[in-house]
């Protein structure tokens, strides 16, 4: 084992990423018993408009919900980071009323975040909901209510079953009264099949890149896996320091594509909307030379012969449900990324658990 590494089976990062499925049951358990879940459903439903706002792998979140609303509920949903109504406010379009907001923070007490709900209660009276991992937190207190999902904290600096979590939490909100499919199915059934593989895929994971060594790491997707994409590079990033990417898929194209080679390794999530269309890309860069992973709810045999690893979930629920266990396989391939290279991903390089600002 290299040094400075941390043996597995001691990690709690690890032993998070692993207990997701459990953990998923608890959060909406915990969600749904809280007077801050029963009441934003009706603010949410009369709202005109959702902005979702956080910071970090808490703002790659704001962007899933965000995504997620529009398709469930055909209504116009928004994603910034925290930091943006501060500083252009008028690049925000800060209309109340009308607008609801949901700031995002595992911590509840991110600045960024804080000072935003304080700013759009305050100075725009628009509303806003907390969604949180903590208890009694500065962000509780900025914002008019907030749901509080503290048995998916964790240890861990990196961001992995509080982002999960959260948004299934804010898919359910949306589920609730949008034609998301009944959340009350789609949680069970989601941590039921990832239950059943998430050992299987770390193990195969880990093989995969004890194997190789990558110098870039790029990930692909479209629609609402945009931004699970996204939450992908920064968790290899965060873990395993290694320069992580992400692009729509039929944008790599477009120019991209000129830095793929065998090091290169591609992370393909596989929509089921574009399944076609994407999976023509995932030939192209193979013929390219690229190294490929394939994150798929079922995989075809175009797919399995350019894939290099494919991760098949085989779940039966409505699309938008397969964002959270669309992004365990790549917060185990930024884990086992890092202990290969001898980082302990427990203590990541740089990282701090919050970001305080003076
Ligand atoms: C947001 C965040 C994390 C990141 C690091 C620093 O925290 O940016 O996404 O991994 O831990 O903080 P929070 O506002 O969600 O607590």
């Amino acid at each position: 084992m290299p040094t400075g590494s941390v043996p597995l089976q001691n990690s709690h990062t690890l032993t998070e990423i692993l207990s997701q499925p459990e953990i998923w049951l608890g959060a909406c358990e915990q969600a749904k018993s809280s007077a801050a879940f029963q009441s934003a459903v009706t603010r949410m439903r009369d709202a005109r408009e959702i902005l979702f706002l956080g910071c970090g792998t808490s703002f790659y979140l704001a962007e899933a919900a965000a995504a997620t609303w529009t398709l469930f509920t055909g209504k116009l949903a928004r994603a910034l980071p925290a930091s943006e109504p501060m500083l252009f406010p008028k690049l925000a379009l800060l209309q109340s009323p009308g607008t609801q907001a949901v700031v995002i923070s595992r911590s509840g007490q991110t600045s960024e975040a804080v000072r935003a709900a304080e700013i759009l209660t305050r100075d725009y009276k628009i509303s806003t909901l907390g969604i949180t991992c903590a208890a009694g937190s500065q962000l509780a207190r900025a914002c008019g209510s907030t749901i509080e999902l503290t048995t998916s904290d964790e240890k861990s600096t990196v961001m992995t079953r509080s982002f999960t979590s959260m948004l299934l939490v804010l898919q359910s909100l949306a589920a609730a009264y949008g034609e998301g499919g009944n959340a009350g199915g789609a949680v069970p059934a989601i941590s039921a099949t990832l239950a059943s593989k998430i050992h299987e895929f770390s193990e195969r994971i880990e093989g995969f890149v004890a194997g190789r060594s990558f110098a870039d790491y790029v990930f692909l997707a479209q629609g609402p896996f945009f931004a699970i994409g996204r939450e992908a590079g920064l968790k290899v990033m965060e873990m395993s320091c290694s320069y992580g990417q992400t692009y729509h898929t039929l944008e790599f194209r477009h120019g991209p594509k000129a830095i793929v080679a065998p090091e290169t390794c591609l992370t393909f999530f596989l929509s089921e909307s574009g399944y076609e269309a994407e999976v023509e890309v995932l030939r192209e860069m193979k013929e390219l030379g690229g190294t490929i992973i394939a994150v798929c709810n079922r995989a075809s045999g175009a797919v399995r012969g350019s894939s290099d690893l494919v991760i098949e979930l085989g779940a039966t629920v409505p699309e938008p449900w397969l964002l959270s266990p669309y992004i365990a396989p790549a917060q185990l391939l930024g884990f086992h990324s890092g202990i290969k290279k001898g980082l302990n991903p427990d203590e990541p390089r740089n990282l701090t658990r919050v970001v305080i600002l003076d």
